[in-house]
């Protein structure tokens, strides 16, 4: 008697050790995200949606099955369970209020940068993203340009149509202004972080009215912590260098005087904020559409033309 109970015993565990190597089964997990409790995926990022689910597991276990879930907000007061293509940490775009939800995603959001959201998933596209800042341990959101030559690119300054004022007193540039999907400044305090955490690679993208356009980029950029911001470029990786005149210069703006003219603020002179050196070969923060003047090796090679477009990025 007790051999055939064994055997039975030792036939039922092969079939279902079988059962569990044959179908491949993933067991994901979950974590709770505090920081995004609260909130919902938008429609376009919506898996499902199931009403009368009456606890979090079940709710759990409805993503767990969906092999498009990968996270889930539950409303315990309504017993709402709403699956989710996206963990909505990442893509600051993807989410809308949803107020006395929970929120469970299948990885701890942890990207510190464009370049790290993009590595993670290479088919992300240009928009706006959350970042983990190490030393502050703040998350804030950020524009990333996953297009311009390769993509993963953190940007810092976008100006094209005038919209927003540059001319801003020093707390603005150090916090930030204008609106991340149009024109905008990001802010210095952020930028100094985030080219903290790691070698950063810098671009800087000029369009004049006449068409033509200006690209620089150097390797080893980040900004010292403020009040001095100080710029600090490495080697470059363009012929146009110009920016290069600002190299080890602390930000000034108009309230702020950090710039090395003894007599005068460069930053009321040109209207607008920068790494001011004895003024500037290039100043992009100035009044939106004026003139430039542009100078390669110390010679004029572009003469008061006006800019219709700048960018300045890092990865
Ligand atoms: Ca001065």
């Amino acid at each position: 008697m007790k051999c055939t109970f064994l055997f039975v015993c030792l036939l039922t565990f092969a079939a279902v050790w079988n059962f569990i190597s044959s179908v491949d089964i993933i067991f994901r997990k979950y974590d709770f995200d505090s920081y995004i409790a609260g909130y919902r995926c938008i429609p376009n990022e919506t898996a499902f949606e199931v009403e009368n689910i009456p606890n979090l597991p079940q709710c759990g276990r409805l993503c767990h099955l969906n092999n498009m879930c990968l996270s889930y907000s539950y409303k315990p007061d309504s017993y709402k369970c709403i699956g989710c293509r996206v963990n909505l940490g990442i893509k600051a775009s993807s989410y809308e209020s949803y107020p006395g939800s929970l929120y469970f995603q299948t990885k701890t959001f942890s990207e510190t940068s464009c370049k790290e959201i993009l590595e993670n998933n290479p088919s992300t596209t240009s928009g706006l993203y959350k970042v983990k800042l190490s030393e502050s341990k703040k998350i804030p959101t950020v524009y990333c340009d996953m297009d311009t030559n390769g993509g993963g690119w953190t940007v810092l300054q976008n100006r094209f149509n005038g919209s927003v004022d540059f001319f801003r007193n020093f707390s603005e540039y150090e916090n930030g202004f204008g609106a991340l999907n149009g024109e905008f400044w990001l802010g210095l305090k952020i930028v100094h972080e985030m080219t903290y955490q790691g070698t950063t690679e810098f671009r800087l993208d000029i369009a004049l009215a006449n068409g033509r356009t200006f690209t620089e980029t150097y390797q080893n950029f980040y900004l010292d912590k403020g009040p001095h911001y100080t710029l600090h470029l490495g080697e470059p990786g363009s012929t146009h260098t110009v920016f290069g005149y600002s190299n080890g210069q602390h930000f000034t703006t108009y309230d702020f005087d950090q710039d090395r003219r003894p007599t005068h603020n460069c930053a009321v002179n040109g209207n607008g904020a920068w790494w001011f050196n004895e003024c500037s070969k290039i100043h992009l923060n100035g009044i939106y559409g004026m003139s430039v003047n542009y100078y390669e090796n110390h010679s004029i090679i572009h003469d008061m033309q006006q800019v219709k477009t700048t960018k300045m990025m890092f990865r």
